[in-house]
């Protein structure tokens, strides 16, 4: 590692001992897990970069924008509008972890039955090994599930910067006023954060780009349709997470490079497994980085993932903004618009969400669904149990798997997602 990271490191007060454990571990998995995957697109090249880099030059580009007095803020969920943050010239970057750590310390903070996801955002705080958490100027908390939101009362003592957002959990009338109310009073807190005043113009630019980014993940997604598919689920998940991470410009050029490969390979019939390889499409809670455990499972057992249901995929980045309008308030009640869309399990009733997974299961021509909960995720392991009879009473495969982020059913589940797809062959 060279020196410069680690004064970097150093600066942002992270804990060096326990920050190169988490980077080898993280090393390791993605070794295991990546570079052993065999006929990957070429353009995976940026991402497996991306990765190698995600605690060394990207943190490092952080830096020297805020050197330049641009602002970082950090987000938890896929209801914090990266238009706005944009718009007023700052970045904004996810702060979700998908591994455990400092459970220990965690556990004196937060009840053993929270989800894994909860406890990873305390752990890579009070283990000092997050340098995203630790670069971010707003931290943006969000009152969806019950264990976020008390879970945030608890991080606001452990950080000086945190911003509650509150959300509807109803698709009602009043539940549209409270997110435009809320998207209203984020924006102040951004301009005041950042000292910028949006414009209507700035507020143009920045749903253009954040429009290119979802564009270019639809193509990706879009031919993940074709049969054999052209890149794996592990690295359609990768490119969907360092969504979260990266330059948008940059990102949306990398991803339409991979989709025009992509479009070769589909025209010479050249995939990652063969023709007629069982295709799963996967539902439910968001995975985050370094979450691989699940889609390493299913593509080493047979079949290929062809879409996933979560924030870290299609619910996160279904639909674009309508960048008609030309005063702020249009822009505004079009962000509003979008949003509110989002078919998150938190809300109730939520039927969108499994309009969705059958749409996904027919369009993206998959032969069963795999319905991913994380364990003590009451929104989606609640919502699991209607939704695989829905699907079922439709002729449906469906596997309900509730897990967490260690390792120690990984024997077990894959036992039962080999029989899965064992079944469906
Ligand atoms: S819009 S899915 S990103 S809230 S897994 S913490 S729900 S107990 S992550 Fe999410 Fe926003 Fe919804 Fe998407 Fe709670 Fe469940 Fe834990 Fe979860």
């Amino acid at each position: 590692m060279s020196d410069s990271y680690i004064k970097m490191w150093k600066g942002l007060g992270l804990d060096l001992k326990a920050h190169d454990m988490l980077l080898g571990v993280l090393g390791k998995a993605y070794q295991d897990i990546y570079l052993a995957q065999k006929d990957r697109p070429a353009g995976m090249g940026y991402f497996d970069f991306v990765m190698s880099e995600v605690h060394g030059l990207r943190i490092k580009e952080l830096l020297d924008e805020k050197e330049a007095g641009r602002k970082v803020i950090g987000s938890y969920c896929v209801f914090v509008p990266e238009e706005i943050v944009l718009a007023a010239n700052a970045t904004l970057v996810g702060l979700c972890p998908g591994a455990d750590f400092a459970m220990e310390e965690v556990e004196k903070l937060l009840p053993r039955n929270t989800c894994a996801l909860i406890k990873s955002s305390f752990g890579f705080k009070l283990g000092k090994v997050c340098p995203y958490l630790e670069s971010a100027d707003m931290i943006v908390g969000e009152n969806t599930c019950d264990g976020k939101k008390k879970a945030y009362e608890s991080l606001n003592n452990l950080v000086g910067n945190l911003y509650v957002m509150d959300l509807p959990q109803v698709k009602s009338g009043q539940g549209r006023v409270l997110l435009k109310v809320e998207y209203d009073r984020f924006r102040a807190a951004v301009e005041e954060l950042t000292g910028v005043s949006i414009t209507a113009e700035s507020l143009k630019h920045a749903i253009w780009t954040v429009n290119a980014k979802r564009s270019a993940i639809h193509r990706l997604s879009s031919l993940r349709k074709a049969d054999p598919t052209p890149i794996s689920g592990l690295d359609a998940l990768l490119a969907n997470q360092v969504f979260f991470y990266d330059n948008p410009a940059r990102f949306t050029e990398s991803v339409n490079k991979i989709c025009d490969e992509l479009e070769n390979r589909i025209a010479d019939k050249k995939g990652v497994s063969p023709e007629k390889t069982p295709r799963m499409l996967v539902s439910g809670c968001p995975m985050a980085v370094p979450n691989w455990k699940l889609p390493w499972i299913v593509e080493t057992s047979g079949a290929v993932i062809v879409g996933e249901e979560s924030c870290v995929g299609a619910r996160g980045t279904r639909n674009l903004t309508d960048d008609s309008g030309n005063s702020m308030e249009d822009l505004m009640e079009a962000i509003v618009d979008r949003y509110f869309k989002i078919d998150c399990a938190i809300f109730t009733p939520n039927p969108e969400r499994l309009n969705h997974i059958v749409e996904m299961y027919e369009e993206y021509r998959a032969d069963g669904v795999i319905h991913y909960g994380l364990q003590f995720c009451q929104p989606y392991l609640m919502e699991a149990i209607p939704i695989e009879k829905a699907l079922e009473s439709k002729n449906i495969p469906t596997l309900r798997i509730d897990t967490d982020y260690s390792m120690e059913d990984f024997g077990q589940l894959k036992t039962r997602v080999e029989a899965f797809i064992e079944m469906l062959k």
